[in-house]
């Protein structure tokens, strides 16, 4: 099942919808949408007609892009899917690389993420301070915690169920980037195997970004509370241990 969160997406949603069912004409397909007033949930609802069923979570009012990813993947969950794949609307993701990072979780990883950070990955259009700044919070967060990931920000990722139900993910706080971390973090350290697979990342052309100082001050804080966390959970541990 692929989770697309959606607030005023119009411009985009009928493009991304159309070329998931085009690549990947077995998946189900979710939307979550935030009462965009825009009426991204009524221009999908229109499109069931050319594309099939796609279905639709409409919440009342904007809570958050984790709030719309934890709405989603439970719902993937619930209705027994295998592999959850998580994407954006704007066509920053490209669905052109669905089936691969599909293949890498039914091989057997618990997560594939689309990866602008290793070799092959690339970003296009971003203004250099974009570019910097998601480099760097990159390194500063796998780095602070040790995640041997490249890319753990990035919002395309496919997961196993399986993995998704041992992490409880209904308790991750986070709502930006920030979620992306915190569900990175749990996986490794629940022993997950990660794959990184190299996408190119293209800067949304219709659409306004979401993105805010709240949210990148909210991921750099979290950094530190998992830090935290991680290292009272080796305390404990040595205690019990000795
Ligand atoms: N349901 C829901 N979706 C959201 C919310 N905020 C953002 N989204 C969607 O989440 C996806 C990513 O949001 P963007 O605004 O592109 O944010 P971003 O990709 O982190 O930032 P940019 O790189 O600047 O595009 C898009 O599909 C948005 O429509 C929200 O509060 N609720
Ligand atoms: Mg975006």
């Amino acid at each position: 099942m692929v989770v697309v969160p959606t607030y005023n997406e119009v411009g985009n949603i009928d493009a991304v919808c159309t070329q998931i069912r085009e690549v990947l004409p077995e998946a189900e397909v979710l939307v979550v949408d935030d009462g965009s007033p825009d009426g991204t949930a009524e221009a999908v609802r229109r499109l069931t007609s050319r594309l099939g069923r796609i279905d639709v979570i409409e919440r009342t009012e904007k809570q958050g892009l984790g709030a719309a990813y934890r709405a989603g993947l439970a719902a993937a969950i619930e209705r027994g899917a295998d592999i959850c794949v998580q994407m954006d609307a704007d066509l920053s993701h490209d669905p052109a690389d669905l089936p691969a990072l599909v293949a890498v979780v039914s091989h057997g990883a618990d997560l594939c993420i689309g990866s602008r950070y290793v070799p092959g990955g690339i970003t296009e259009n971003w203004p250099a301070w974009r570019r910097w700044l998601s480099r760097w919070g990159n390194r500063y967060a796998a780095g602070v915690l040790g995640l041997a990931v490249n890319d753990a920000t990035a919002g395309y990722r496919a997961y196993s169920a399986r993995s998704l139900e041992q992490m409880d993910f209904a308790t991750v706080r986070a709502e930006g980037y920030g979620f992306q971390i915190e569900m990175t973090h749990r996986l490794v350290r629940q022993g997950g195997r990660i794959v990184e697979f190299p996408i190119t990342f293209r800067e949304r052309t219709s659409g306004r970004s979401k993105m805010s100082r709240r949210i990148v001050l909210e991921a750099f804080a979290l950094v530190w509370r998992l830090w935290l966390q991680d290292r009272r959970g080796r305390r404990q541990r040595r205690r019990r241990g000795g």
